[in-house]
């Protein structure tokens, strides 16, 4: 695996100098200040690879950026609304101008409105840390309370509805407006922030959009995206839903091993590939990481090593963000599946035969309680995170353990 770490760029409180020292060996990082739907230019890519480059004094870091994340698509696109042509047209050129500077993985997402949903952005655990928590009745109660979406209150039972609003009740305004920014606080670092009131208008146009045509839309999408990647010998690889369930009545269409298989199928293509985050997809009981690594390892280009503690048995429940070797995925067997994949690539003489993994979200402890980071992405945090994770890979890759390991 090749030890990556997600750069949000010169504003980021952990900076180049820090990846260096924990041991990183590429970046990831996007032009988060271009909307999505623009292009990305040969210029600004350039700028950012120059920033990758360079230690805080100047001198050379010895990293590249590697992967990006996230090559937004827009809302147009998703919806087939609008000038989506055009930003399909955007978004080839961008892939073009990424292509001419040497970065070849991809990373995007087709969640509709609402990229990654947590109802608590900084939730006390007993070590006195904190981390990303998704609590099902507070989030009922925002649908509820605070979006009051027309169809919420038909959408859940009775007695979900009962306990969200004495939830809801039980909340000074304060902690009611932290809810309302924490659910919508979406893609980090992304140029598009939303309100409420935003939400409500964007969710109205998906009044006629079910997960059928969300496909069909994806599906479009790629068909004219793929050819270029193929072209450039890039690899897309789209992140599943966070969480994979549908929220707020919209369409979710990746969230499972099934609608990964569909997608895959339909533009069958190894530039059309995937993101297998384990932290998305494990806060489903239903999804088998090591087994979903195992079966579409093939397409899998990019990797994200997180863990989540499941609340409940059901599809939907609450969950929190657990520590990378703790919690319901079993990180073990998963990477050792990624070294089976890797060393299968390798004996085909794939020149992608090292993926990419980066340590993804991370829990706030020791000094990142008194930095501002990213929620999700501190330093020690993820420093905690990759440590562990590298030693899992040393271990399971020792050659007397007979994987080949890269
Ligand atoms: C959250 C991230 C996501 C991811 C996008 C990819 O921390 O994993 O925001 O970057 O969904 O498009």
């Amino acid at each position: 695996m090749r030890q990556t770490w997600r750069w949000f760029g010169p504003a980021d409180t952990t900076g180049i100098d820090d990846m260096v020292q924990a041991g990183v060996e590429g970046v990831v990082s996007a032009l988060h200040h271009v909307p999505s739907g623009a292009v990305w230019t040969a210029e600004e890519i350039a700028r950012r690879q120059d920033e990758v480059r360079r230690h805080g004094d100047g001198s050379a870091s010895n990293l590249e950026w590697e992967v990006v994340e996230s090559l937004p698509v827009s809302e147009a696109i998703k919806k087939q609304r609008g000038e989506w042509r055009e930003h399909v047209a955007a978004y080839r050129e961008s892939l073009e101008n990424l292509a001419a500077a040497g970065i070849e993985t991809i990373c995007y997402n087709f969640m509709p409105v609402l990229d990654w949903t947590r109802t608590d952005l900084a939730w006390r655990l007993p070590h006195g840390g904190t981390c990303m928590r998704f609590d099902y009745f507070d989030f009922v109660a925002f649908d509820l309370f605070i979006l009051e979406r027309d169809r919420a209150k038909t959408d859940y039972p009775e007695d979900v509805v009962g306990e969200a609003e004495r939830r809801f009740r039980a909340m000074t305004t304060v902690m009611q407006s932290t809810l309302a920014i924490n659910v919508t606080c979406g893609l980090p670092g992304a140029a598009d922030h939303m309100t409420t009131k935003d939400v409500r208008a964007h969710l109205a146009e998906y009044d006629s959009i079910d997960a059928q045509r969300l496909r069909r839309h994806y599906i479009d999408f790629l068909s004219e995206v793929v050819p270029t990647a193929e072209k450039h010998g890039l690899r897309l690889c789209c992140h599943p839903d966070d969480p994979p369930f549908p929220l707020l009545g919209l369409p979710r269409v990746m969230s499972t091993e099934d609608d990964y298989r569909k997608v895959m199928d339909a533009v069958d293509s190894p530039a059309n590939g995937i993101t297998l985050c384990a932290g998305s997809l494990g806060a489903r009981p239903d999804n088998d990481l090591p087994g979903m690594m195992s079966r579409l390892g093939d397409r899998v280009h990019f990797l994200h090593l997180r863990n989540v503690k499941r609340e409940g048995d059901g599809i939907g429940d609450s969950f929190h963000e657990a520590e990378h070797l703790g919690g319901d995925v079993d990180m073990v067997a998963l990477i050792a599946e990624v070294l089976k994949e890797e060393a299968r690539r390798k004996a085909n003489g794939r020149t992608d035969h090292q993926i990419p993994m980066r340590p993804d979200h991370g829990q706030h402890i020791l000094d990142d309680l008194k930095r501002q980071s990213q929620p999700g992405y501190p330093t020690v945090g993820r420093l905690r995170g990759l440590a562990e994770l590298r030693g899992v890979a040393k271990a399971l890759g020792h050659a007397r353990l007979g994987i080949d390991h890269e």
